[in-house]
């Protein structure tokens, strides 16, 4: 993994405003705004073809059987709540590229391309290679913001971290022994806290978060569609689960971030 230099983070991380006269920023901007309002939509009483496939606790994961000529596409769902973390701290991890590899368990190296801002990354990541398939790799764009629009009600404060896929030039798909994926994923945070009936200072027992993780990942090359979806099943709870235990035992002894 390549460690970045150290990102200060400024007092408008997450308004993009340093982002906003790169050629990206109209892209970066526009799927995160798409992506929030999808991740914002309910899963439906099972009318709209999402599935449960993982039901942990507070944990749920849906997924919706989706196939482009033969390609398993399945988009993902995911909900769940912790408690003792904030939004800004459970993105914070996501987004930071140096905590990647304690978290991300089918990383095999990472490498930042380009430092748009403090709040905006382009990445180039290769994957763990599932045996017999070709390794997998990724480019994409990283954006973390503060969300001011539309809260929930009862909603402290929310924050994301949308990564989608991109193209540089000097790295085109395809080219060495990794074949390239093409994701969008959306991590949407929101912090609630537990009224206290007294002005006491606000703790970590009384801070909720509630998150939504969406993903679409497009596996780049043909492969069997039972192989996938079992990858599918196994990974993304394990990612899940071990993401935010990550983050709270991370966050325990840190004074809190909002
Ligand atoms: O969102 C997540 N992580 C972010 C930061 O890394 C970012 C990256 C997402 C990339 C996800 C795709 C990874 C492909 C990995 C292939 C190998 C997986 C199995 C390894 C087993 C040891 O947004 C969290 C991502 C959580 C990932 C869940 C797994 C998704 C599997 C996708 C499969 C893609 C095709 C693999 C081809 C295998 C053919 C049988």
């Amino acid at each position: 993994t390549v460690l970045p230099e150290t990102v200060n983070i400024s007092e408008d991380f997450g308004t993009g405003s340093q982002a906003k006269s790169h050629p990206l920023w109209p892209n970066i901007d526009k799927v995160c705004t798409e992506q929030l309002r999808y991740a914002r939509e309910g899963v439906g009483e099972g009318g709209n073809g999402w599935q449960i496939f993982a039901d942990e606790g507070e944990m749920k994961m849906y997924k919706r059987e989706e196939e482009v000529n033969g390609m398993v596409m399945d988009p993902l769902k995911a909900c769940h709540v912790v408690k003792g973390v904030t939004a800004r701290e459970m993105c914070h991890y996501f987004f930071m590229p140096e905590y990647r590899n304690d978290w991300e368990t089918t990383l095999e190296e990472c490498t930042i391309l380009e430092k748009i801002s403090s709040d905006a990354f382009v990445f180039l990541q290769t994957h763990k290679r599932v045996w017999p398939a070709s390794q997998r790799d990724a480019l994409f764009w990283s954006h973390m913001r503060k969300i001011t629009d539309g809260l929930e009600e009862g909603t402290h404060d929310s924050w994301v971290v949308c990564n989608n896929s991109t193209e540089r030039e000097e790295y085109p798909p395809n080219s060495g022994k990794c074949i390239r994926i093409f994701l969008t994923v959306i991590l949407v945070c929101q912090t609630v806290i537990e009224k206290k009936p007294d002005n006491s200072p606000i703790t970590r027992d009384d801070l909720t978060c509630k998150i939504t993780y969406c993903s679409v990942v497009n596996p780049g090359g043909w492969a069997p569609a039972s192989a996938l979806r079992a990858i599918y099943k196994r990974e993304y709870p394990k990612f899940l689960k071990r993401y935010t235990g990550y983050v709270i035992d991370q966050c325990k002894d840190k004074p809190i971030m909002f």
